[in-house]
């Protein structure tokens, strides 16, 4: 008998998740493929689980049957394109699954500028033993630019590492981890007052190049910036600039205009900033908390109910 519905994963899978997959519904088969090999399969295709930096249009307008693209990661833009937009395909995302991973990283980038790690780790490689300027988080502002999932754990581990917590958002909920909130439109009055300005926004039209020199000289000359966003949030040459002329005294970075980042970029060599290579959302847990998600969210497909993480195609998140 034909399988009912038919799920293209573009990862590997363990028989764990495959299993956990197929015993949503009777008659669900699951496939697994590589971007190279997912032609084979795409035309008999009900459900495509990709990532969203993936380039999947080719594949989207070979498949007759598609109703559903999910995202294993949270940011889809490289889903948005104009074929999907103007069709009445689902599109969904991982939201909610990242704030464990991402609030870890950005903790250990605040703490490795202020124990001094960037400049000692690579003494310890020159075998030098010279003691650098140290610091504590503990009563410094920290300044979170978009209070999702995500800003909100950052918000909660800030909160219990004794930090003072501002946060742009865009309605003016309760948040019991913020010590205040600002309006987007007040954004430089809020990082006016931070020590570490953490993006933790969606990239959209909105937000594309929102930090610029502008934005780097409303911020203390003492303070660092963190992106584990997108790249295209921030102009980056004006970011070197500010890095380069003392405007800002660091940088911990996760995600690039380019990735991965060009090898003649100067964030490499600068010793007042941490490169990481996108990496922020990873751990041993990422693909099981994926695929839980997808699994409820496939739940609510079957029955026909309102389904979690479905993006707005014409906000791009
Ligand atoms: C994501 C990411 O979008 O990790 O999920 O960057």
């Amino acid at each position: 008998m034909a399988s009912e519905l038919n799920i293209l994963v573009l990862n590997n899978l363990a028989d764990r998740h495959k299993d956990a997959i197929t015993a949503v519904a009777p008659g669900t088969a699951v496939t697994v493929a590589d971007l190279d090999h997912a032609g084979e399969y795409i035309a008999a295709t009900d459900i495509l689980v990709t990532w969203g930096f993936m380039d999947i249009r080719p594949l989207y307008l070979a498949a007759p049957r598609l109703k559903w693209v999910h995202a294993l990661t949270a940011g889809v833009e490289n889903l948005l394109f104009p074929e999907i937009q103007a069709s009445d395909t689902i599109l969904t995302n991982s939201k909610g699954i990242h704030g464990i991973p991402v609030s870890e990283h950005v903790l250990a980038l605040m703490l490795a500028f202020t124990r001094g790690l960037n400049l000692l780790i690579p003494q310890q490689q020159e075998k030098r033993w010279s003691r650098v300027p140290t610091d504590e988080i503990h009563e410094k502002t920290i300044g979170i630019v978009g209070l999702g999932s995500i800003g909100r754990e950052i918000a909660k581990k800030a909160k219990g590492m004794g930090m003072e917590v501002v946060a742009t958002k865009q309605e003016m909920t309760t948040e019991i981890f913020v010590d205040k909130l600002y309006k987007p439109e007040q954004l430089r009055d809020m990082l006016g007052t931070a020590d570490f300005v953490v993006a933790a926004l969606p990239l959209t039209e909105k937000t594309n190049s929102l930090f610029t020199l502008d934005e780097f000289q409303a911020m203390k000359p003492t303070a660092y910036f963190i992106n584990i966003a997108r790249g295209a949030i921030v102009r980056q040459a004006d970011l070197v600039m500010a890095l380069q002329l003392g405007v800002i005294k660091g940088a911990g970075l996760d995600v690039f205009e380019e990735e991965p980042l060009p090898a003649d970029s100067p964030l490499w060599t600068m010793n007042n900033v941490i490169v990481t290579p996108h990496l922020a959302a990873l751990s041993p847990a990422y693909l099981d908390r994926a695929v839980k998600l997808f699994v409820d969210n496939l739940v609510r497909y079957v029955e026909n109910r309102e389904m979690f993480n479905v993006i707005d195609k014409a906000k791009g998140y």
